[in-house]
Protein backbone atom coordinates (compact mmCIF):
# COMPACT_ATOMS: atom_id res chain seq x y z
CA UNK A 1 0.00 0.00 0.00
CA UNK A 2 1.53 3.21 -0.93
CA UNK A 3 1.87 6.34 1.52
CA UNK A 4 -1.22 8.08 -0.48
CA UNK A 5 -3.36 5.55 -0.03
CA UNK A 6 -2.33 4.82 3.82
CA UNK A 7 -3.08 8.32 4.33
CA UNK A 8 -6.97 8.43 2.27
CA UNK A 9 -7.66 5.28 4.61
CA UNK A 10 -7.38 7.12 7.62
CA UNK A 11 -9.08 10.12 6.87
CA UNK A 12 -12.05 7.90 6.41
CA UNK A 13 -14.24 8.12 8.99
CA UNK A 14 -15.18 5.08 10.78
CA UNK A 15 -18.92 4.79 9.59
CA UNK A 16 -21.22 7.17 8.14
CA UNK A 17 -22.98 8.94 10.98
CA UNK A 18 -26.53 9.92 11.47
CA UNK A 19 -26.96 14.09 10.95
CA UNK A 20 -28.22 14.77 14.27
CA UNK A 21 -26.16 12.35 16.21
CA UNK A 22 -27.66 8.79 16.84
CA UNK A 23 -30.32 8.49 19.60
CA UNK A 24 -33.27 6.21 20.36
CA UNK A 25 -35.50 7.64 17.94
CA UNK A 26 -33.22 6.62 15.38
CA UNK A 27 -34.09 3.00 15.38
CA UNK A 28 -37.22 3.77 14.39
CA UNK A 29 -36.23 5.71 11.13
CA UNK A 30 -35.34 4.35 7.62
CA UNK A 31 -31.78 5.04 8.45
CA UNK A 32 -29.04 3.66 6.47
CA UNK A 33 -26.48 3.69 9.27
CA UNK A 34 -25.50 -0.20 9.33
CA UNK A 35 -25.04 0.13 12.99
CA UNK A 36 -28.24 1.22 13.57
CA UNK A 37 -29.81 -1.30 10.56
CA UNK A 38 -28.08 -4.09 12.80
CA UNK A 39 -29.36 -3.01 16.14
CA UNK A 40 -32.88 -2.99 14.02
CA UNK A 41 -32.12 -6.24 13.07
CA UNK A 42 -30.66 -7.60 16.28
CA UNK A 43 -34.14 -6.05 18.52
CA UNK A 44 -36.52 -6.83 15.96
CA UNK A 45 -35.66 -10.06 15.29
CA UNK A 46 -35.32 -10.88 19.61
CA UNK A 47 -38.87 -9.48 19.76
CA UNK A 48 -39.85 -12.57 16.95
CA UNK A 49 -37.76 -15.04 19.40
CA UNK A 50 -39.90 -14.19 22.32
CA UNK A 51 -42.79 -14.58 20.18
CA UNK A 52 -41.70 -18.36 18.83
CA UNK A 53 -40.84 -19.18 22.69
CA UNK A 54 -44.42 -18.40 23.34
CA UNK A 55 -45.93 -20.62 20.71
CA UNK A 56 -43.49 -23.05 21.43
CA UNK A 57 -44.72 -23.03 25.04
CA UNK A 58 -48.04 -23.14 24.05
CA UNK A 59 -47.43 -26.23 22.05
CA UNK A 60 -45.75 -28.17 24.90
CA UNK A 61 -49.01 -27.08 27.27
CA UNK A 62 -50.71 -28.32 24.58
CA UNK A 63 -49.00 -31.89 24.79
CA UNK A 64 -48.77 -31.95 28.34
CA UNK A 65 -51.73 -34.40 28.15
CA UNK A 66 -53.25 -36.91 25.90
CA UNK A 67 -56.14 -35.01 24.89
CA UNK A 68 -56.32 -31.72 22.87
CA UNK A 69 -57.94 -29.74 25.62
CA UNK A 70 -55.91 -26.58 25.60
CA UNK A 71 -57.00 -25.38 21.98
CA UNK A 72 -58.46 -27.05 19.05
CA UNK A 73 -56.32 -29.10 16.44
CA UNK A 74 -56.71 -26.73 13.98
CA UNK A 75 -55.36 -23.59 16.37
CA UNK A 76 -52.46 -26.56 17.10
CA UNK A 77 -51.44 -26.69 13.75
CA UNK A 78 -51.36 -23.28 13.68
CA UNK A 79 -49.32 -23.09 16.57
CA UNK A 80 -45.91 -25.60 15.62
CA UNK A 81 -46.09 -23.77 11.89
CA UNK A 82 -46.25 -20.49 12.84
CA UNK A 83 -43.50 -21.47 15.38
CA UNK A 84 -41.18 -23.31 13.08
CA UNK A 85 -41.79 -20.49 10.29
CA UNK A 86 -41.11 -17.39 13.12
CA UNK A 87 -38.42 -18.94 14.47
CA UNK A 88 -36.54 -19.44 10.98
CA UNK A 89 -37.42 -16.97 8.80
CA UNK A 90 -37.70 -14.08 11.49
CA UNK A 91 -35.45 -14.77 14.56
CA UNK A 92 -32.13 -16.72 13.21
CA UNK A 93 -31.97 -16.28 9.56
CA UNK A 94 -32.15 -12.64 9.87
CA UNK A 95 -30.57 -11.83 12.97
CA UNK A 96 -27.20 -13.59 12.12
CA UNK A 97 -27.21 -12.42 8.94
CA UNK A 98 -28.87 -8.85 8.97
CA UNK A 99 -28.14 -8.36 12.87
CA UNK A 100 -24.91 -9.47 13.61
CA UNK A 101 -23.63 -9.18 9.58
CA UNK A 102 -24.65 -5.55 9.00
CA UNK A 103 -23.15 -4.20 12.34
CA UNK A 104 -19.79 -6.67 11.97
CA UNK A 105 -19.38 -6.90 8.51
CA UNK A 106 -18.24 -3.32 7.59
CA UNK A 107 -16.24 -2.69 10.60
CA UNK A 108 -14.41 -5.76 10.16
CA UNK A 109 -13.32 -4.79 6.39
CA UNK A 110 -12.87 -1.28 7.42
CA UNK A 111 -15.76 0.08 5.18
CA UNK A 112 -17.49 3.40 5.81
CA UNK A 113 -21.01 1.27 5.40
CA UNK A 114 -22.60 -1.60 3.27
CA UNK A 115 -22.71 -0.88 -0.33
CA UNK A 116 -25.76 -0.29 -0.73
CA UNK A 117 -27.13 1.11 2.21
CA UNK A 118 -30.61 2.29 1.08
CA UNK A 119 -31.11 -1.12 -0.17
CA UNK A 120 -29.73 -2.44 3.13
CA UNK A 121 -32.54 -0.14 4.95
CA UNK A 122 -35.16 -1.31 2.79
CA UNK A 123 -34.40 -5.45 3.50
CA UNK A 124 -34.82 -4.87 7.00
CA UNK A 125 -38.15 -2.68 6.65
CA UNK A 126 -39.66 -5.47 5.27
CA UNK A 127 -39.31 -7.91 7.98
CA UNK A 128 -41.38 -6.23 10.80
CA UNK A 129 -44.34 -5.94 7.85
CA UNK A 130 -44.04 -9.68 7.20
CA UNK A 131 -43.72 -10.17 10.43
CA UNK A 132 -46.92 -8.91 11.52
CA UNK A 133 -48.95 -10.36 8.73
CA UNK A 134 -48.02 -13.83 9.75
CA UNK A 135 -49.28 -13.47 13.20
CA UNK A 136 -52.13 -11.77 12.07
CA UNK A 137 -52.95 -15.31 10.00
CA UNK A 138 -54.16 -16.40 13.42
CA UNK A 139 -57.29 -14.36 13.25
CA UNK A 140 -57.97 -15.67 9.83
CA UNK A 141 -57.70 -19.09 10.07
CA UNK A 142 -54.12 -20.05 10.65
CA UNK A 143 -51.70 -22.23 8.23
CA UNK A 144 -51.39 -25.37 9.41
CA UNK A 145 -49.49 -27.65 7.01
CA UNK A 146 -46.63 -26.82 8.62
CA UNK A 147 -43.44 -24.84 8.31
CA UNK A 148 -42.69 -27.27 5.20
CA UNK A 149 -45.99 -26.73 3.61
CA UNK A 150 -46.32 -29.72 1.34
CA UNK A 151 -48.86 -30.18 -1.03
CA UNK A 152 -51.48 -31.65 -1.16
CA UNK A 153 -51.58 -30.89 2.46
CA UNK A 154 -51.29 -27.52 2.21
CA UNK A 155 -53.93 -26.93 -0.59
CA UNK A 156 -56.52 -28.86 1.11
CA UNK A 157 -56.02 -26.52 4.47
CA UNK A 158 -56.63 -23.35 5.35
CA UNK A 159 -56.94 -21.25 2.34
CA UNK A 160 -56.64 -17.91 3.76
CA UNK A 161 -54.00 -18.83 6.49
CA UNK A 162 -52.04 -20.65 3.44
CA UNK A 163 -52.21 -17.80 1.49
CA UNK A 164 -50.83 -15.40 3.73
CA UNK A 165 -47.63 -17.70 5.19
CA UNK A 166 -46.92 -18.00 1.51
CA UNK A 167 -46.97 -14.24 0.99
CA UNK A 168 -44.81 -13.63 4.51
CA UNK A 169 -42.45 -15.94 3.70
CA UNK A 170 -41.80 -14.80 0.03
CA UNK A 171 -41.71 -11.22 1.39
CA UNK A 172 -38.95 -12.23 3.71
CA UNK A 173 -37.36 -14.07 1.25
CA UNK A 174 -37.11 -11.11 -0.62
CA UNK A 175 -35.20 -9.45 1.90
CA UNK A 176 -32.70 -11.86 2.32
CA UNK A 177 -31.95 -11.60 -1.57
CA UNK A 178 -31.68 -7.86 -1.19
CA UNK A 179 -29.45 -8.65 2.39
CA UNK A 180 -26.79 -11.36 0.15
CA UNK A 181 -26.50 -9.09 -2.42
CA UNK A 182 -25.18 -6.72 -0.32
CA UNK A 183 -23.12 -8.51 1.52
CA UNK A 184 -21.03 -10.20 -1.68
CA UNK A 185 -20.75 -6.82 -3.05
CA UNK A 186 -19.15 -5.59 0.10
CA UNK A 187 -16.94 -8.14 0.81
CA UNK A 188 -15.49 -8.14 -2.22
CA UNK A 189 -15.32 -4.50 -3.17
CA UNK A 190 -15.04 -2.49 -0.24
CA UNK A 191 -12.01 -3.94 2.04
CA UNK A 192 -9.47 -1.28 3.46
CA UNK A 193 -6.51 -1.58 0.93
CA UNK A 194 -3.91 -4.13 1.84
CA UNK A 195 -6.57 -6.34 3.01
CA UNK A 196 -6.85 -9.60 0.43
CA UNK A 197 -9.47 -12.65 1.03
CA UNK A 198 -6.99 -14.51 2.87
CA UNK A 199 -6.72 -11.89 5.59
CA UNK A 200 -10.01 -10.92 5.60
CA UNK A 201 -11.86 -11.90 9.22
CA UNK A 202 -13.09 -15.40 9.90
CA UNK A 203 -16.64 -13.95 10.21
CA UNK A 204 -16.53 -12.17 7.01
CA UNK A 205 -15.45 -15.54 4.65
CA UNK A 206 -18.82 -17.10 6.72
CA UNK A 207 -20.91 -14.39 5.50
CA UNK A 208 -19.39 -14.72 2.05
CA UNK A 209 -20.44 -18.36 2.47
CA UNK A 210 -24.19 -17.74 3.56
CA UNK A 211 -24.58 -14.98 1.34
CA UNK A 212 -23.84 -17.35 -1.83
CA UNK A 213 -26.11 -19.71 -0.63
CA UNK A 214 -29.09 -17.42 0.23
CA UNK A 215 -28.59 -15.80 -3.45
CA UNK A 216 -29.18 -19.24 -5.37
CA UNK A 217 -31.56 -20.83 -2.99
CA UNK A 218 -33.81 -18.35 -2.04
CA UNK A 219 -34.86 -17.41 -5.67
CA UNK A 220 -36.35 -21.13 -6.02
CA UNK A 221 -38.01 -21.34 -2.81
CA UNK A 222 -39.71 -18.19 -3.98
CA UNK A 223 -40.49 -20.08 -7.48
CA UNK A 224 -42.00 -22.63 -5.42
CA UNK A 225 -44.23 -21.11 -3.44
CA UNK A 226 -45.26 -18.70 -6.34
CA UNK A 227 -46.58 -21.94 -8.07
CA UNK A 228 -48.29 -23.22 -4.88
CA UNK A 229 -49.92 -19.70 -4.70
CA UNK A 230 -51.28 -20.57 -8.31
CA UNK A 231 -52.85 -23.86 -6.96
CA UNK A 232 -53.98 -22.79 -3.72
CA UNK A 233 -55.84 -19.45 -5.31
CA UNK A 234 -55.84 -19.93 -8.72
CA UNK A 235 -56.84 -23.99 -9.10
CA UNK A 236 -53.47 -24.60 -11.29
CA UNK A 237 -52.30 -28.05 -10.85
CA UNK A 238 -48.41 -27.32 -10.48
CA UNK A 239 -48.15 -29.96 -7.59
CA UNK A 240 -52.00 -31.10 -7.38
CA UNK A 241 -52.04 -34.45 -7.90
CA UNK A 242 -56.16 -34.46 -8.33
CA UNK A 243 -55.23 -31.98 -11.69
CA UNK A 244 -52.33 -34.16 -13.07
CA UNK A 245 -49.70 -32.26 -10.81
CA UNK A 246 -46.04 -33.81 -8.92
CA UNK A 247 -46.38 -32.87 -5.15
CA UNK A 248 -42.68 -34.64 -5.14
CA UNK A 249 -41.82 -31.84 -7.75
CA UNK A 250 -42.53 -29.32 -4.63
CA UNK A 251 -40.46 -30.99 -1.90
CA UNK A 252 -37.53 -31.01 -4.52
CA UNK A 253 -37.72 -27.22 -5.47
CA UNK A 254 -38.59 -26.72 -1.36
CA UNK A 255 -35.80 -28.44 -0.01
CA UNK A 256 -33.04 -27.10 -2.61
CA UNK A 257 -33.48 -23.62 -0.65
CA UNK A 258 -34.34 -25.60 2.69
CA UNK A 259 -31.46 -27.65 3.05
CA UNK A 260 -28.86 -24.32 2.31
CA UNK A 261 -30.97 -22.18 4.41
CA UNK A 262 -29.69 -24.55 7.86
CA UNK A 263 -25.99 -23.47 6.73
CA UNK A 264 -27.35 -19.56 6.44
CA UNK A 265 -28.22 -20.11 10.09
CA UNK A 266 -25.22 -21.84 11.28
CA UNK A 267 -22.46 -20.53 8.92
CA UNK A 268 -21.98 -16.99 10.14
CA UNK A 269 -22.57 -18.42 13.82
CA UNK A 270 -19.44 -20.60 12.73
CA UNK A 271 -17.87 -17.51 11.99
CA UNK A 272 -18.43 -15.54 15.18
CA UNK A 273 -17.18 -18.84 17.18
CA UNK A 274 -13.97 -18.50 15.13
CA UNK A 275 -13.85 -14.65 16.27
CA UNK A 276 -14.72 -15.27 19.99
CA UNK A 277 -12.90 -18.19 20.79
CA UNK A 278 -9.44 -17.18 19.83
CA UNK A 279 -10.21 -13.30 22.05
CA UNK A 280 -10.90 -15.13 25.44
CA UNK A 281 -8.51 -18.09 24.80
CA UNK A 282 -6.11 -15.54 24.43
CA UNK A 283 -4.33 -17.23 21.43
CA UNK A 284 -4.56 -17.06 17.88
CA UNK A 285 -7.05 -18.89 15.86
CA UNK A 286 -5.86 -22.31 14.95
CA UNK A 287 -5.96 -23.19 11.03
CA UNK A 288 -7.44 -19.47 9.93
CA UNK A 289 -7.33 -20.68 6.04
CA UNK A 290 -8.89 -23.98 7.11
CA UNK A 291 -12.06 -22.36 8.78
CA UNK A 292 -11.96 -20.33 5.49
CA UNK A 293 -11.88 -23.01 3.28
CA UNK A 294 -13.74 -25.40 4.89
CA UNK A 295 -16.96 -22.22 4.89
CA UNK A 296 -17.05 -22.86 0.96
CA UNK A 297 -16.79 -26.23 0.85
CA UNK A 298 -19.79 -26.39 3.27
CA UNK A 299 -21.41 -23.49 1.27
CA UNK A 300 -20.88 -26.20 -1.75
CA UNK A 301 -21.59 -29.51 -0.78
CA UNK A 302 -24.46 -27.53 0.75
CA UNK A 303 -26.58 -26.63 -2.41
CA UNK A 304 -26.62 -30.56 -3.54
CA UNK A 305 -27.83 -32.40 -0.45
CA UNK A 306 -31.52 -31.28 -0.56
CA UNK A 307 -33.47 -34.81 -1.35
CA UNK A 308 -32.04 -36.43 2.42
CA UNK A 309 -34.94 -34.96 3.71
CA UNK A 310 -36.86 -37.13 0.82
CA UNK A 311 -35.33 -40.61 1.47
CA UNK A 312 -39.55 -41.49 2.52
CA UNK A 313 -40.81 -39.91 -1.17
CA UNK A 314 -40.02 -42.77 -3.26
CA UNK A 315 -36.70 -41.26 -4.25
CA UNK A 316 -35.19 -43.96 -6.28
CA UNK A 317 -31.95 -46.04 -4.72
CA UNK A 318 -29.25 -44.38 -6.41
CA UNK A 319 -30.52 -41.12 -5.96
CA UNK A 320 -30.41 -42.02 -2.06
CA UNK A 321 -27.04 -43.14 -2.22
CA UNK A 322 -25.83 -40.04 -4.02
CA UNK A 323 -27.06 -37.90 -1.53
CA UNK A 324 -26.44 -40.00 1.34
CA UNK A 325 -22.85 -39.97 0.13
CA UNK A 326 -22.75 -36.26 -0.52
CA UNK A 327 -24.51 -35.22 3.22
CA UNK A 328 -22.00 -37.56 5.01
CA UNK A 329 -19.34 -35.37 3.41
CA UNK A 330 -20.00 -32.83 5.06
CA UNK A 331 -18.88 -33.68 7.95
CA UNK A 332 -15.63 -33.26 6.73
CA UNK A 333 -15.37 -29.85 6.63
CA UNK A 334 -17.44 -29.19 9.58
CA UNK A 335 -15.25 -31.78 11.85
CA UNK A 336 -12.12 -29.57 10.13
CA UNK A 337 -13.90 -26.98 12.16
CA UNK A 338 -14.50 -28.19 15.36
CA UNK A 339 -11.07 -29.69 15.92
CA UNK A 340 -10.01 -26.08 14.88
CA UNK A 341 -11.44 -24.29 17.49
CA UNK A 342 -10.54 -26.99 19.98
CA UNK A 343 -6.94 -26.40 18.68
CA UNK A 344 -7.30 -22.81 19.63
CA UNK A 345 -8.96 -23.44 23.10
CA UNK A 346 -5.96 -26.11 23.38
CA UNK A 347 -3.12 -24.82 26.16
CA UNK A 348 -4.87 -21.32 26.18
CA UNK A 349 -5.41 -19.12 29.06
CA UNK A 350 -8.82 -19.12 29.18
CA UNK A 351 -11.15 -16.37 29.89
CA UNK A 352 -14.86 -18.08 31.52
CA UNK A 353 -17.22 -15.16 30.93
CA UNK A 354 -19.97 -15.20 29.40
CA UNK A 355 -19.07 -14.99 25.61
CA UNK A 356 -17.00 -17.96 26.42
CA UNK A 357 -19.08 -20.52 28.17
CA UNK A 358 -21.72 -20.10 25.53
CA UNK A 359 -18.99 -20.41 22.83
CA UNK A 360 -17.87 -23.40 24.60
CA UNK A 361 -21.31 -24.68 25.19
CA UNK A 362 -21.93 -24.10 21.51
CA UNK A 363 -18.90 -26.54 20.62
CA UNK A 364 -20.51 -29.33 23.04
CA UNK A 365 -24.31 -29.11 21.72
CA UNK A 366 -23.77 -28.66 18.05
CA UNK A 367 -21.30 -31.40 18.06
CA UNK A 368 -24.51 -33.62 19.20
CA UNK A 369 -26.53 -32.10 16.23
CA UNK A 370 -23.85 -33.56 13.73
CA UNK A 371 -23.39 -36.25 14.29
CA UNK A 372 -27.13 -36.97 14.69
CA UNK A 373 -26.80 -35.34 11.42
CA UNK A 374 -24.82 -38.03 10.37
CA UNK A 375 -26.88 -40.35 11.55
CA UNK A 376 -29.98 -39.35 9.69
CA UNK A 377 -28.21 -38.83 6.41
CA UNK A 378 -27.81 -42.66 6.31
CA UNK A 379 -30.57 -44.09 4.38
CA UNK A 380 -31.66 -47.25 6.37
CA UNK A 381 -31.43 -45.25 9.75
CA UNK A 382 -33.77 -42.10 8.25
CA UNK A 383 -36.22 -44.32 6.57
CA UNK A 384 -37.32 -45.53 10.59
CA UNK A 385 -36.54 -41.88 12.12
CA UNK A 386 -38.38 -40.17 9.47
CA UNK A 387 -40.66 -37.78 10.69
CA UNK A 388 -40.34 -38.76 14.26
CA UNK A 389 -39.23 -36.83 17.27
CA UNK A 390 -35.41 -37.82 16.40
CA UNK A 391 -35.28 -35.53 13.71
CA UNK A 392 -36.92 -32.96 15.45
CA UNK A 393 -34.47 -33.23 18.67
CA UNK A 394 -31.68 -33.11 15.84
CA UNK A 395 -32.52 -29.64 14.19
CA UNK A 396 -32.99 -28.73 17.43
CA UNK A 397 -29.39 -29.27 18.63
CA UNK A 398 -28.59 -26.99 15.93
CA UNK A 399 -30.52 -24.65 15.85
CA UNK A 400 -31.18 -23.59 19.71
CA UNK A 401 -27.61 -25.35 21.06
CA UNK A 402 -26.13 -24.19 17.77
CA UNK A 403 -27.10 -20.92 16.22
CA UNK A 404 -28.87 -19.39 19.19
CA UNK A 405 -26.27 -20.62 22.21
CA UNK A 406 -23.67 -18.43 19.50
CA UNK A 407 -25.95 -15.72 19.04
CA UNK A 408 -26.39 -15.54 22.82
CA UNK A 409 -21.77 -15.92 22.45
CA UNK A 410 -21.81 -13.14 20.32
CA UNK A 411 -24.51 -10.92 22.57
CA UNK A 412 -22.21 -11.04 25.18
CA UNK A 413 -18.80 -10.55 23.11
CA UNK A 414 -20.08 -7.65 20.98
CA UNK A 415 -22.56 -6.05 23.67
CA UNK A 416 -20.03 -3.47 24.81
CA UNK A 417 -19.07 -2.25 21.03
CA UNK A 418 -22.52 -2.42 20.01
CA UNK A 419 -23.96 -0.07 23.00
CA UNK A 420 -21.13 1.40 24.46
CA UNK A 421 -21.74 0.10 28.13
CU1 LIG B 1 -30.86 -31.02 4.99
Amino acid sequence: MTQAQLQETANLPAHSPEPGGTNWRTYFTFSTDHKVIGIQYLVTTFFFYLVGGALATAVRTELATPESDFVSREVYNGLFTVHATVMIFLWIVPAVTGGFGNFLVPLLIGARDMAFPRLNALAFWMIPPAGILLLCSFFVGSPGAGWTSYPPLSLTYDKAGEAIWILSVLVLGTSSIMAAVNFIVTIFMMRVPGMTLNRMPLFCWAMLATSALALLGTPVLAGALILLAFDLIVGTAFFNPTGGGDPVVYQHMFWFYSHPAVYIMILPVFGMISEILPVHARKPIFGYKAIAYSSIAISFLGLIVWAHHMFTSGTPPWLRMFFMINTMIIAVPTGIKVFSWLATIWGGKLRLNSAMLFAMGFISMFVIGGISGVMVASVPFDIHVHDTYFIVAHIHYVLFGGSVFGMYAGLYHWFPKMTGR
